[in-house]
């Protein structure tokens, strides 16, 4: 195809990107190159001296993601070419034949969406599709886009070398055939390299050896004969119930049991065909939703904020569904609180219980090593009743170990089987297993393999440094496997479409992530998964299935609507995170797509959709009860010992406090805890859940204090009535229930400078001693100016004219630079307690927090920083809600706890 000469400037002012805080860098300077459509192939190298390649697109695998990409690629007028090791098209579908096998995400769900006139020319039976009915599908598909002529079967891809002056690959295969392509993108599935036996003595067994994941093609009959079934993943509880059906004599073989819910399936219900009726709509709510289906949304109501009988309800609803979603989203905590979880879990296993009549063989059916939902969980068919069948036996090998496959079955620790057949359902080396099957070199010959020995990291999970286009359609880090496959195999494959187009247009012939935007992404992939339960599951999503691999959560869990957001906005930040170049030039554009902690985002989408005015337009006592109506619904964190509210003396009258007692036998340390607000908001009870939480991790007594506000009572009102209280609390600790001695401080924001003040206030006036301070996120200067205000202004929960606003209600200019206000003012920082700090990263008192922890270090005072990446102002006080802050607030109390046990004498500590 010609080139011609049109050119596009590329060149552009820097700008400096706020968001990322890292600098745009133009490289390009001029493009020979005229802008294309994505209708026309790419590959142009006339006028260059690099090789033209023999194709532009190497597609490795036939199944969905395969199937759709030819169908874009050859409709774009790409040169393309697909290998793929089956004589067949499927995929998954080609391989895993096994009886029983079905889609467990609703059928009409589970399909192309580029084809809308589907329903003249196919029907799906059942709301499940059976492996054949999906097999049809796909060849229906396959030949009516004729599609075949692009696929070569029978073909494995084996080798694949980066050629970086050509900028190609160099793909091949294990027919030793060398096809030169411009990008190669992996096709080939997530769960599609299956695991070996891992059984010793399988070659000596006379009878017939099956593995689900590569069935044969013709029937197997199992009438009359004795089968063992080993695994008992979503293939084994699919397989068996039918296996079972035939077999004279059934034994399974599990090593750990799995959650599984029953399918109901059937007919497709009209009303499911009905929400189908504007279908364009439909898909793109599919592509917008948590896990690619439509109306399934993640719940927002916590478990323990319903009553017992409603949640037993909730539960039952989505036991009867019969829908994998809807029992994975039944609380919007089942996946974080390991007592919600427990709880549900506790459900499905009475339920099993009640289904299976012997009491061991339940027992040994009920998952009790996982929490629910965080291993892959199943839909089936019959398969608990199945245990109910004479025929039909469990052996545990947790408890009788199988020690080796014998000519005629298997030997377990205590028994001697025999059978004539066994069937392994004994899952894959998931989501990595295929791509690392193939010897990718990168840029200077570095092995992906190598790359990926700790764990995949990619970008997006799309693609990874080093190894330019180079695509993964699903790969580790995208939601993939927790996500309905065939949306999220379209998203990527559109993704890689309009990426190709783009270079194409721009002049590129080459893309590739940079090291930031790849640590990045693997940081927030992995953001995404701590806050979860998934991490501490055995499961395959972990790689824990496969003996040696590393054990890092594989998908993306933030879901397919927040996953598409990050795609579209990398596109639309110019290709953020990527580096492009091309003959006459590169262009790189680096930068950071996700900073902040997953949940906190979500936080500020939510609060961000309310479109509430800003606090500071409003009359003070709007703005309070604003601020009392935000913090109503918020979770109200854990359960203490005791909460007894009281007054105490202040500096001009009576102050409400709220004291929590640790449910632990007294008597306790005690923490004087001033509350947020900016001088202006809150109260005693106002911050109750972090109160909560830090007296329940730490084990102390809080008295959360209440100080006089402003614009009311201004400067030094609140510093006055704080040390009036700190001194009240020190005379009466012994009636509080508290140690004489032991006494802290701590705030959050406008409190974190008072608890400041007061430590300073305590140290110059002889008293009481404080052996500790706490101070989050704590407003130490007064200074509005800071970069961490210009940064942080707006969009992260507390901004910098809401700051302001604060600051004028409560003190005059004149007064700003008062220790008492600003403690960071203080001549001298020396003899102050030990100090824990934190500072937000995206919070416009960050720089506060962080020059205050640095001139108490400087002042020689013991002094922890913990800088809380990806938090904002509230990340610490959302307790349950912003479940990443729940690390920082456990630091807070272990701090808290060593300032007490620093200063405990010998007798009082034993
Ligand atoms: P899975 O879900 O990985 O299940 C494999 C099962 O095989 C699982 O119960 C394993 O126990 C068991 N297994 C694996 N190796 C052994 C050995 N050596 N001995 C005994 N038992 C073993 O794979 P599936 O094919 O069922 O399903 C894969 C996915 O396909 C599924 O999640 C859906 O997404 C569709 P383990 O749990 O590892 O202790």
């Amino acid at each position: 195809m010609a080139d011609d000469s049109k050119q596009a400037t590329f060149e552009r002012p820097a700008r400096r990107n706020d968001a990322e805080g890292v600098e745009v860098k133009y490289c390009r300077t001029q493009d020979s190159r005229s802008a294309r459509s994505d209708d026309q192939r790419m590959t142009d190298t006339a006028g260059t001296d690099r090789p033209t390649p023999d194709v532009d697109v190497v597609v490795v695998g036939a199944g969905i993601a395969g199937l759709y990409l030819a169908y874009r690629l050859s409709r774009a007028g790409y040169r393309l070419r697909v290998f793929e090791a089956a004589d067949d098209i499927g995929g998954t579908w080609y391989w895993n034949r096994y009886p029983g096998a079905r889609v467990d995400v609703p059928s009409v769900d589970y399909m192309f969406s580029f084809d809308p006139d589907w329903r003249r020319d196919w029907q799906w039976t059942e709301k499940y599709a059976t492996q054949p009915e999906i097999l049809r599908y796909l060849n229906h598909v396959a030949d009516k886009h004729d599609l075949r002529r692009h696929i070569t079967f029978s073909t494995r891809v084996q080798h694949a070398d980066w050629d970086d002056d050509a900028s190609l690959w160099r793909v091949r295969t294990d027919g030793g055939v060398e096809v030169t392509s411009r990008f190669v993108v992996m096709a080939t599935g997530c769960l599609s390299m299956p695991k070996p036996a891992e059984v010793d003595g399988l070659e000596r067994f006379a009878g017939e050896v099956y593995f689900t994941s590569a069935w044969p093609h013709e029937p197997v009959d199992f009438t009359g004969k004795r089968v063992a079934v080993i695994g008992t993943g979503s293939s084994g509880i699919q397989s068996i119930p039918v296996i079972a059906q035939q077999a004279r004599e059934l034994v399974v073989f599990q090593r750990t049991p799995n959650f599984s819910f029953p399918a109901l399936n059937g007919p497709l219900s009209p009303e499911k065909l009905a929400q189908l009726t504007s279908e364009a709509e439909y898909r793109a709510a599919a592509r917008m939703s948590f896990g690619g289906i439509p109306m399934m949304e993640r719940s927002i109501i916590p478990t323990f904020s319903v009553s017992e009988t409603e949640r037993q309800q909730r539960y039952e609803h989505a036991w009867q569904s019969g829908l994998l979603f809807e029992t994975l989203t039944v609380y919007a905590d089942v996946g974080i609180n390991p007592a919600a979880n427990h709880e549900f879990a506790e459900f499905v296993r009475n339920k099993i219980r009640s289904i299976v009549d012997d009491p061991q063989t339940a027992a040994d059916l009920c998952p009790t090593d996982h929490p629910i939902g965080m291993k892959r969980p199943c839909l089936d068919t019959n398969y608990y009743a199945t245990y109910n069948s004479p025929h039909v036996r469990l052996v545990n090998v947790r408890k009788h170990p199988i020690r080796q496959v014998t000519e005629t079955g298997i030997d377990t620790a205590d028994e001697s089987f025999s059978f004539d057949a066994i069937v392994f359902a004994t899952g894959f080396d998931a989501v990595t297993g295929a791509i690392s099957a193939v010897d990718f070199r990168g840029r200077n010959g570095v092995a992906l393999k190598d790359k990926w020995a700790n764990g995949p990291q990619t970008y997006l999970g799309l693609t990874t440094t080093g190894f330019p286009n180079l695509f993964f359609i699903t790969g580790p880090g995208s939601p993939s496997v927790l996500s309905n496959m065939a949306v999220s195999i379209e998203q990527h494959a559109d993704w890689v479409l309009d990426c190709l187009g783009h270079l194409s247009t721009g002049g590129f012939d080459a893309i590739e992530p940079t090291e930031t935007a790849e640590a990045g992404w693997t940081q927030h992939v992995n953001d995404c998964a701590d806050i979860t339960l998934y991490p501490s599951a055995n499961s395959w999503y972990m790689g824990a299935n496969v003996p040696g691999k590393p054990r890092v959560f594989l998908p993306y869990c933030g879901g397919v609507d927040f996953y598409a957001l990050s795609c579209d906005e990398v596109v639309a930040r110019d290709y953020l995170g990527f580096s492009r170049s091309g003959p006459d030039g590169s262009r790189c554009n680096d930068g950071v797509v996700r900073r902040l902690q997953p949940d906190v985002e979500m936080v500020l989408m939510e609060a961000a959709a309310l479109n509430l005015p800003p606090m500071e337009s409003m009359p003070v006592a709007d703005a309070r009860a604003l601020y009392a109506q935000m913090l109503a619904p918020l979770p109200p964190g854990p359960d203490v010992g005791e909460i007894a509210d009281g007054v105490l003396p202040g500096a001009a009258g009576d102050l409400a406090y709220r004291l929590y007692r640790p449910a632990t036998p007294g008597p306790h340390p005690i923490v004087v805890y001033f509350h947020g607000g900016g001088y202006v908001l809150g109260d005693a009870i106002s911050d109750d859940p972090l109160c909560r939480d830090l007296c329940v991790r730490s084990d102390t007594i809080i008295v959360s204090a209440n100080y006089r506000h402003a614009p009311e009572h201004r400067f030094p009102a609140a510093v006055d009535d704080a040390m009036a209280a700190l001194r009240w609390v020190a005379d009466n600790a012994p009636g509080l229930g508290g140690i004489p001695g032991q006494l802290a401080v701590c705030g959050w924001s406008a409190g974190g400078g008072i608890a400041a003040a007061v430590c300073q206030l305590a140290r110059d006036m002889g008293g009481p001693v404080v052996v500790g301070q706490v101070l989050l996120m704590p407003a130490t200067s007064g200074d509005t100016t800071s970069a961490s205000y210009t940064e942080n202004a707006d969009g992260y929960g507390l901004t910098t004219p809401l700051m302001r606003w604060f600051y004028d209600h409560y003190i005059d200019a004149a007064d700003r630079s008062d220790p008492r206000f600003a403690p960071l003012s203080a001549v001298d920082l020396s003899g102050l307690p030990p100090a824990i700090v934190v500072a937000a990263e995206f919070d416009p008192l960050r720089d506060d927090g962080e020059a205050y922890a640095a001139a108490l270090d400087a002042a020689g005072v013991p002094t922890e920083l913990v800088r809380a990446r990806g938090a904002i102002h509230q990340s610490i006080s959302m307790v349950d809600l912003v479940v990443s802050g729940a690390p920082i607030r456990a630091q807070t109390a272990d701090a808290l706890r060593r300032f007490f046990a620093a200063t405990r004498t010998p007798e009082l500590a034993s």
